[in-house]
């Protein structure tokens, strides 16, 4: 078993994606952990963003995900990271596949719906960005 981090982005959670995503998530063999609704501060999302710190579209990166509540969820199932970022597709929704959230659902490349870690590595640091130990159990 594998654990993820994904986060319904606040276009999707605007929009009321978040039952039809997590319903998404579950028909496909994911868990849920723990799941929280937050709004972000301009603090935590730069922090959780910090290895775009430097790049161009880091601005209105950090405006984005702080205009609206997000949800954020652990997750688990056998190979969840690759899982994951397989059920979400491409970061542009142009170039993801068919059948994947962000080709049904997400606007641009950056207004795109849905987080997922991009590695077993990168998911134990993101869940713990926004879960306690004993949130996990
Ligand atoms: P992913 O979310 O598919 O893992 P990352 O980690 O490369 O993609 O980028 C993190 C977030 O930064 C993306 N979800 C998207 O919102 C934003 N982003 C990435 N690349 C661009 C870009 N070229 N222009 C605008 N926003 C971008």
């Amino acid at each position: 078993m594998e654990r993820t981090l994904t986060i319904i982005k606040p276009d999707g959670v605007a929009a009321s994606l978040t039952g039809a995503i997590l319903a998404r998530l579950e028909q496909a063999g994911f868990r849920i952990l723990a799941l929280r609704r937050l709004h972000l501060t301009r603090a935590q999302a730069e922090g959780f963003y910090a290895v775009h710190r430097e790049r161009g579209f880091f601005p209105d990166l950090i405006r984005f995900m702080t205009e609206g509540p997000v949800v954020a969820v652990a997750l688990e199932r056998e190979q969840a990271v690759v899982e994951l970022r397989r059920l979400m597709g491409a970061t542009d929704p142009a170039k993801a596949e068919a059948g994947t959230v962000r080709k049904q659902y997400a606007a641009s490349i950056e207004r795109n719906v849905i987080h997922g870690s991009d590695a077993p590595e990168t998911a134990r640091q993101e869940i713990a960005f926004f879960f306690a130990q004993a949130d996990l159990l």
